[in-house]
């Protein structure tokens, strides 16, 4: 695998999963593989767990790691080109490329839409520069449309708990005060499409997502309704991405909260959620405190993800 910024770069799910549980049996068994490789990730947004996880994914194998913060202590990046530079960015991001990718062997890139343009944001414009200027494999550690590791470690978190074939997995929009991207129901609803789970997605009017994410899932605006008999429920927020409300919140209506009353109403449905997350705006504190919130090892799978992602791009290299 040289890139990784979408579920089919992975191939089969199958053997992925083989793989991941592979290595969540011993995950120094591969050690060697990444001696003298440099893993550079590049963050142009805050982040706590891809950070730790996917740095210590690339430790598993060997590997050095270096991370640059933009916009913290690097040089402001302009990305548009002819833009005469006379703003506040002092450096451009066609030199920083290749400038940076001559210093490392992977390069893991975060870059959240950032509203302003939805063709630029769904072009994934940052990452794509990346790959065609870096001269290395680069992966996704969140784009502007998806998030593959967080999908990736959510479906082999829903494989260890699962306890039938085909469960209900129910992803449910809640509320947040602020705008966030579609990347992570985005990327959710990507993989869940490519399982044979009963996947069920839940948002008022006006959260529609783009339909090549939603693809075979059964939209349900009633969330009560979804809920029922639910094995999972999978809760986050996202901005609308339906024109002319782009990136917009339409609704912090707390009635979508995740709460006792609703997890009622599943099938003893084990709760999810990507984290970081806003208590009792998404989730009560019961709800994300009971014992069938599996937030905590959803988050620990990170390390595992991203694991087979560097494993395989190290074995392509
Ligand atoms: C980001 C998002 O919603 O895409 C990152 C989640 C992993 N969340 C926030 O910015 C709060
Ligand atoms: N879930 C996730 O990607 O968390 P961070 O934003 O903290 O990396």
């Amino acid at each position: 695998m040289k890139h990784f910024t979408n579920v089919k770069d992975l191939g089969n799910l199958e053997l992925a999963l083989k793989e991941a549980f592979e290595i969540k049996n011993d995950r120094f068994k591969f050690s060697g593989l990444g001696k003298n490789k440099t893993l550079l990730m590049i963050f142009f947004n805050s982040s706590l767990r891809t950070r730790l996880s996917t740095q210590k994914a690339a430790m598993n194998l060997g590997m050095n790691t270096m991370v640059l913060d933009i916009n913290q202590g690097a040089w402001k990046l302009e990305t548009e080109r002819g833009v005469v530079m006379d703003g506040d960015k002092p450096e451009h991001i066609l030199e920083a490329i290749p400038v940076m990718g001559s210093y490392c062997d992977v390069i893991g890139v975060r870059a959240f839409a950032t509203f302003e343009d939805k063709e630029h944001d769904y072009k994934e414009t940052i990452i794509s520069q990346f790959i065609k200027y870096s001269g290395k494999p680069v992966f996704s550690m969140e784009g502007a449309t998806r998030h593959p590791l967080q999908s990736f470690a959510d479906l082999i978190t829903i494989e260890e708990f699962k306890t039938k074939p085909r469960p209900k997995v129910v992803l449910t929009w809640a509320p947040h005060p602020k705008a966030l991207p579609q990347a992570v129901a985005n990327s959710f609803a990507e993989w869940m499409n490519e399982t044979d789970y009963d996947f069920v997605i839940t948002h008022p009017h006006g959260y529609e997502l783009d339909p090549q994410f939603v693809g075979k899932a059964k939209v349900e605006y009633d969330q009560r309704k979804a809920f029922e008999g639910a094995d999972f429920i999978y809760a986050k927020n996202w901005s609308a991405f339906e024109d002319p409300n782009y990136g917009q919140v339409l609704s912090v209506d707390r009635d979508w909260t995740v709460d006792t009353e609703k997890m009622a109403l599943t099938n003893n449905a084990y709760f999810m959620h990507c984290l970081p997350v806003r208590r009792n705006m998404i989730v009560t504190d019961d709800v994300i405190e009971s014992d069938r919130s599996i937030v905590i090892p959803e988050a620990a799978n990170r390390e595992i993800s991203a694991q087979v992602v560097l494993k395989r791009i190290l074995e392509s290299l």
